[in-house]
């Protein structure tokens, strides 16, 4: 390529900032690849805490009955080790970190379809993890488990479960906004002629493993939501003391947190592909066929999450269908395997260091992957569920198979990221001690499940027939990862203090990414790209073809301003969080139900007063962010659809309300159809919502209304037209609030299944009403103060969709709630 990119003027000046212009800078960006860099610190960061947790459990069950850890603390200890090195390491690295860095770069475009929302994501995420730190200090850490299994959440330290699921909800839901962002971006912004079909496979992995999460998350946050109600108010879809079902906790984890597991594979097997197309100088062996593998992967695994469960006692039926659907799952990832393999076949290997993680991932994860087939045979699952061999198998898939190719990501893009290489050798010495490492750790285990040591117990006792041999190993390769983990932080720390020579290209690769300087300018790309595409691999055929880059001047580039409001917007969220977690709602006793005020505590008082300083922080920042223009000067937007950003994100995000809403519905019909939730004789009133459905049909018209004045300039119908829109939602909250208290005292939903899933519910779409209104505010107060004009209509597109989702969502409930 003859045209490169001017190196960055950030570069040059980057060392003479201080601490806190750097800090200011990353709160306020909007760039995606310092976006993307904050999810790869935090995950690297995450890893490295994870994994010292993971050394406390080995130093712990070295040998038999040690008492470093005992009971709770090692519980503790565990629920940490595996909540954080899935929502802080694995989960966000590849798909947020690598995801953020490299999807607008590989699709040559300057940044994501919503680069505030971006802003706005990464912060949210950043808050969750706070969370989780300072519930360590104010209630102390959950001891039950990743999964927070029902009814064990119930005893013991309710304060540090219920802060975790206030953290997750939070980290959800910046995962749903940046995977929402993602479809946006792949769908409307592409460099002009790069067709769905010629994004790299990178890409492909992103777009699919966003929609996954928008299909699925929904389970999560219905779990964790359905565990902080029952503590903080006792409203429970599970209690069996009033009919529900423990097992419903079950059906809505699973429902994510298996999908959650290609979550963490797809997008790196993405960058393994695009580590072996780089490094064997070749195309993909079978670009659409991987393409269709991960499609198919996408869809299969939204139906196999009972095999997480065939030891609950489902009926056998569901039992068998779950294991057809888990071992048809093996073959688009087995196919992924192949393609992988079929790809360095033949090929010029280069063998540097992104070469060798694959390889050793391609090895590992054939076994991991094998045994989890295993698994998925209900007889032998039967045997072996609980044990170490489950143990032995996920970290198979997930520390010496997803994790390397991680670190192949990390060795491969590190170039670009930073214009500096890694040592080979020492990344040598890296590779072979994670692999050795893994081995001595985790193959032994298989052996321990088989031989019948139970998973989630702090000790053994002596005596056992090579238990503590094999335990003794186990421990032993642990310490290897601990040195090759400070090996790869060495790594990393020592390429800083060499010059910057990587330049744009140094593996030779083929994709946009490498156009751009190392580390790229802040706007990415200082040319246009030729407009045919005709395979993936554009670069190479670009070459073949004598096609070249057409520079562009930098000074002629505009980039979306920094905002310091999406990060106080997070912020706000995150003191609602705290407040949510150890103010107001904690003072609920099951036996009394919410004690006095007067009686708590002072920090409790304290958090208390966090939460309603929470909503002004809240309300103001969002209205800034809102009334911020996104450019300084305004720029023509180029999209592919006839679309606009904002319309397209929300229509990606309002799959996850769906998908949040079916789910809990799901449960209640359920809960319905086996008689358990049976409906009190006193109901709600069907003429208030009869009223109230005609109030909300009303509002959705008159927005549609306002929304169409407002296209055709008629500014002041349009205002009003929002205006009308709010003043009905006001009204029907109103009603809302009238029907739940005179519900409420009717009778008690502590003690009532229906009444209870009526609240959660339709309380939850009364959350719903009012955030579907503040987003309806939003573009009236753009319109009050001007910011509105024929060609930017601000953010009405977006927030009279989400009103209409809001609606039609109430007619479901009238239905279900009203008059079944
Ligand atoms: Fe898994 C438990 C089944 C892949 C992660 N898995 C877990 C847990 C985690 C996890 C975290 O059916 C435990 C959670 C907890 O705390 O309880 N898993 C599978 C299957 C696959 C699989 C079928 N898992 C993953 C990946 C993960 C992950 C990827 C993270 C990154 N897993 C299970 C089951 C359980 C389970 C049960 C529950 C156990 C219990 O009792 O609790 C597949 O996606 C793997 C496909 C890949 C391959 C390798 C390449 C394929 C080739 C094709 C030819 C091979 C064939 C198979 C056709 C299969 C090359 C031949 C079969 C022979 C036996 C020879
Ligand atoms: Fe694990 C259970 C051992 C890595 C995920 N693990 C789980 C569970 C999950 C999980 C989901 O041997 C199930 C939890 C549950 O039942 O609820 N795990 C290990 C070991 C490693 C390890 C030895 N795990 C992972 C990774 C995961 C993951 C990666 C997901 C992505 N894990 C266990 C064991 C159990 C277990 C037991 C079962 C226990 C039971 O009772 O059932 C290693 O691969 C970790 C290697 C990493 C290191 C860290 C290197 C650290 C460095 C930093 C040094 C920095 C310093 C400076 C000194 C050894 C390089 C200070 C730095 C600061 C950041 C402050
Ligand atoms: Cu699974």
């Amino acid at each position: 390529m003859t045209v490169h990119a001017p190196l960055p003027q950030h570069t040059q000046t980057a060392a003479k900032r201080g601490v806190w212009e750097v800090i200011k800078d990353y709160m306020m960006t909007t760039d995606h690849k310092k976006i993307g860099l904050l999810y790869i610190i935090v995950s690297v960061l995450g890893f490295c805490l994870g994994g010292l947790l993971a050394l406390a459990i080995r130093v712990q069950l070295a040998l038999p009955e040690q008492t470093l850890l005992v009971g709770t603390a090692y519980n503790q200890v565990l629920t940490m080790h595996a909540a954080i090195m899935l929502f802080f390491f694995l989960i966000p690295l590849g798909l947020f970190g690598f995801g953020n860095y490299f999807l607008p770069l590989q699709l040559g475009v300057r940044d994501v379809a919503l680069p505030r929302l971006n802003t706005f994501a990464v912060w949210l995420f950043i808050a969750s993890l706070i969370l989780v730190v300072l519930g360590l200090f104010n209630g102390g850490a959950p001891s039950v488990g990743w999964t927070f299994y029902y009814p064990l959440t119930m005893d013991g330290n309710q304060t540090g479960v219920s802060v975790f699921m206030v953290a997750v909800i939070l980290n959800g839901l910046g995962s749903l906004l940046g995977s929402a962002n993602f479809a946006a971006t792949i769908v409307n912004l592409r460099a002009p002629g790069m067709g769905l079909w010629k994004m790299p496979i990178f890409a492909w992995s992103l777009f699919a493993t966003s929609i996954l999460q928008l299909l699925t998350l929904g389970g999560l946050t219905a779990a964790a939501l359905l565990t902080y109600l029952e503590i903080k108010l006792g409203l429970s879809m599970f209690n069996p003391g009033i009919g529900g079902v423990p097992v419903l906790y079950q059906q809505f984890f699973w429902f994510y947190s298996h999908p959650a597991v290609y979550v963490m594979l797809l997008p790196y097997l993405g960058i393994g592909a695009e580590v072996a197309s780089t490094m064997a100088r070749k195309p993909l062996f079978g670009y659409r066929v991987m393409v269709y593998s991960i499609l198919a992967i996408v869809l299969v695994s939204c139906i196999v999450w009972l095999h997480h469960m065939f030891a609950v006692g489902v009926p056998e039926a569901w039992q068998i269908a779950f294991m057809i659907s888990t071992l048809i799952v093996a073959v688009p990832t087995g196919v992924k395997i192949f393609n992988l393999i079929g790809t360095l076949w033949g090929g010029r290997i280069l063998m540097r260091m992104p070469t060798y993680w694959l390889i050793g991932f391609i090895f590992n994860f054939l076994i991991g992957g094998i045994t989890g087939v295993s698994l998925g045979m209900i007889p032998f699952d039967y045997q072996v569920t609980m044990s170490y061999y489950v143990v032995a198998h996920f970290h198979n898939v997930m520390m010496f198979g997803t994790a390397f190719l991680a670190m192949a990501g990390l060795y491969y893009w590190w170039p670009k990221m930073t214009g500096r290489f890694m040592d080979e050798k020492v990344g040598l010495a890296h590779f072979w001690l994670f692999m050795v490492g893994s081995w001595l750790t985790f193959l032994p285990q298989y052996i321990l499940g088989l031989l019948g040591m139970p998973r989630r117990y702090y000790t053994y006792p002596s005596g056992n027939w090579a238990w503590t041999e094999l335990n003794f190993a186990s421990t032993v390769g642990a310490f290897l990862l601990l040195l090759g983990g400070l090996v790869m932080l060495w790594n990393m720390f020592q390429s800083f203090k060499r010059p910057i020579t990587a330049g744009p290209n140094p593996w030779g690769g083929f994709t946009l990414e490498w156009t751009s300087s190392s580390p790229p300018a802040a706007y990415n790309f200082a040319h246009d790209f030729p407009q045919n595409f005709p395979t993936e691999r554009p670069l190479y055929d670009w070459e073949k073809n004598g096609d070249t880059l057409t520079p562009v001047d930098p000074k002629s580039i505009h980039l979306p301003q920094d905002s310091i409001w999406p990060f106080m917007t997070a912020f706000s969220l995150l003191l609602m969080g705290y407040g949510l977690s150890f103010g107001w709602f904690t003072n609920y006793d099951p036996a009394v139900g919410l004690k006095p005020f007067a009686d708590a505590s002072l920090s409790f008082k304290i958090a208390t007063a966090v939460l309603y300083l929470s909503f002004p922080v809240f309300f103001y920042s969002l209205f800034k962010w809102a009334g911020t223009r996104e450019y300084a000067v305004p720029v023509a937007h180029h999209h592919l659809t006839k679309y606009d950003n904002g319309f397209m994100g929300m229509a990606w995000f309002i799959i996850s309300e769906v998908s949040l809403f079916a789910i809990l519905i799901a449960g209640y019909v359920y809960l319905r159809v086996i008689g358990a939730a049976e409906p009190p004789a006193l109901r709600p009133n069907i003429w208030l919502a009869a009223l109230n459905t005609l109030i909300l049909v009303t509002s959705s018209g008159v927005i549609h209304k306002a929304e169409q004045d407002l296209h055709h300039g008629r500014a002041s119908w349009g205002r009003l037209g929002l205006f009308i829109t709010l003043l009905l939602g006001a009204i029907f909250m109103i009603f809302q609030v009238y029907e739940f208290a005179l519900f409420g005292t009717e009778s008690d939903w502590r003690q009532n299944l229906w009444q209870s899933c009526f609240f959660i519910i339709v309380g939850l779409h009364g959350l719903h009403i009012l955030i579907g209104g503040t987003g309806i505010a939003l573009p009236y107060y753009q319109a009050l103060t001007g910011k509105m004009d024929k060609y930017n209509h601000g953010s009405i597109v977006p927030a009279s969709l989400y009103w209409h989702l809001v609606d039609v969502v109430w007619l479901l409930i009238v239905a279900i709630f009203y008059a079944w």
